[in-house]
């Protein structure tokens, strides 16, 4: 090995990422569709939307992407997917085994995929990224997000007068799973109610989260698990076929809407 890097200090490497980061911030403050979580269903649905040219933006609270979708349950990195979800994998180039009636995928590698192939698309992607509030709009419409740095929800209050900053965007689409914060936020506002999910059963919960995706309220789309807490559908453990499919149609919903 005899290639010699090029001479860079340190102040170099601070200023190509505050310029990279802050032009970013500056092209992202307006988009078109902000995706709140960036687990299965929201990557499906910045990678679905980002095909069709829109721009997104995925704001994610931890430091990685993926949600649930690393781990299968009781912290086994496999994952199940049911037919007919198992082409979406065929599509990702995801490798899979079939196991009786379902698909079997290992975490990692399906998980990895699919943030890969939305990157590959063009989303952007803030992370370390907490969602605080909604933008509101006349009649209630939602027109973007209320975001601060993850951190600073963790820090007493007493030494944390960070004021957030907001993004605005035409659509959000909330994919932060059980918690639906987005929509909470609403409920908070007493523009709907939320159920809380159910029980589980497989059977029936898969069909019925990709049925009830879609507008919840003005300039918000619903897809996941989220779904499942705001209707009290039932709950499908870890298979994760609707959290895709539930992606898909969210990401064609806001492509009809955004015109
Ligand atoms: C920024 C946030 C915030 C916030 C949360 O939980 P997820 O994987 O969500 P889905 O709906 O795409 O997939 C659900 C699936 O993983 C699952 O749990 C299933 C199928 N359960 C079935 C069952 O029976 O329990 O991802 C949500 C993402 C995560 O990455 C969170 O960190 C993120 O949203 N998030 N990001 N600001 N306030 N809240």
């Amino acid at each position: 090995m005899d290639e010699i890097f090029e001479k860079s200090s340190e102040s170099d490497v601070t200023r190509a990422i505050v310029k990279q980061f802050g032009k970013v911030l500056d092209e992202y403050a307006e988009s078109d569709v902000i995706i709140v979580g960036g687990g299965p269903s929201g990557l499906m649905a910045a990678r679905d939307l980002a095909i069709k040219n829109r721009k997104v933006l995925v704001v994610e609270r931890n430091n990685y992407l993926g949600g649930g979708f690393w781990l299968g349950g009781y912290l086994m990195n496999t994952v199940t997917v049911r037919p007919p979800a198992h082409k979406v994998l065929d599509e990702l180039e995801i490798p899979y085994e079939k196991r009786d009636k379902l698909y079997t995928a290992l975490g990692p590698h399906a998980c990895s995929k699919l943030i890969s192939a939305a990157c590959d698309e063009g989303i952007q992607i803030l992370n370390m990224t907490e969602f605080d509030d909604v933008v509101f709009r006349e009649q209630g419409r939602v027109g973007g997000v209320v975001i601060n740095w993850t951190p600073v929800s963790a820090l007493p209050r007493q030494i944390t007068c960070v004021d957030p900053v907001s993004l605005e965007s035409k659509l959000v689409i909330d994919a932060t799973g059980h918690e639906a914060c987005v929509v909470k936020k609403l409920e908070e506002r007493d523009v709907l109610e939320t159920a809380g999910f159910g029980g589980m059963w497989v059977e029936e919960s898969e069909d019925l989260v990709v049925e009830h995706t879609g507008k919840v309220a003005e300039g918000v789309i619903a897809t996941g698990m989220a779904v499942s807490t705001i209707f009290g559908l039932p709950r499908m453990g870890p298979t994760f076929g609707s959290m895709l499919l539930s992606g898909r149609k969210a990401a064609e919903i806001a492509d009809e809407m955004l015109g």
